[in-house]
């Protein structure tokens, strides 16, 4: 497979694994794992070509590593992103002093006011270094970054996850811990 193949069949799975598994008829159990041969039963059967092999490909070796085969290799789930109503079933981790998040200033008044919100996806998400805010940012303009106090925010109880693809995670980040 060349790249665009590569990165198609990553989007196409990122859309059922994390937001409407519906589309192609698979479900996900509490944990966000489907089964990896009616996975792509049903996704051949819905015109979307894939053998096991290309699967595993796309999983090792997408940009974010945003997939991975349950240690058994009978399932996969996607890392973080859903919307879909999952448990990760990660435990709370303590964070970094320091945590950031990539956004774009039209949403700076909102976020002045209500703190940054989880938004349509089951946590709000927390990059480890600038570096990286800055490419998530970049998705929707010219990236605004935001520098969150998360070691504060662990101090006074909050709760913080790390995914598998190291994507830091937590409810809501108060105004009070952002550092504009
Ligand atoms: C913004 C990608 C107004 C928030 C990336 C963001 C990430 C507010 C947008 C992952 C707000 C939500 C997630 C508030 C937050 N008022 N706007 N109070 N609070 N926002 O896509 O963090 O490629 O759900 O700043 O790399 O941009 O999909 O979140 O701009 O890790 O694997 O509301 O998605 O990964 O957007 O991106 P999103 P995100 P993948």
């Amino acid at each position: 497979m060349n790249d665009k193949q590569r990165k198609g069949i990553s989007k196409f799975l990122s859309l059922i694994l994390r937001h409407q598994p519906e589309v192609i008829g698979i479900t996900l159990d509490e944990n966000g794992w489907t089964d990896v041969d009616e996975l792509i039963a049903k996704m051949n059967a819905n015109g979307h070509r894939i053998s096991f092999e290309e699967l595993e490909e796309v999983v090792e070796t997408d940009d974010k590593q945003r997939y991975s085969f349950s240690e058994d290799g009978v399932k996969i789930r996607a890392s973080q992103g859903h919307s879909v109503n999952i448990s990760l079933g990660l435990d709370p981790q303590e964070p970094p002093a320091y945590l950031y998040h990539g956004t774009v200033s039209k949403f700076l008044d909102s976020i002045r006011k209500e703190g940054l919100q989880r938004m349509s996806r089951q946590h709000l998400h927390l990059s480890r270094d600038r570096e990286t805010a800055v490419k998530v940012g970049s998705r929707r303009g010219a990236p605004v970054i935001l520098n969150i106090s998360s070691g504060e925010m662990h101090r006074d109880g909050f709760l913080f996850y790390l995914s598998d693809n190291g994507v830091w995670l937590t409810d809501h980040v108060p105004a009070k811990y952002i550092n504009f």
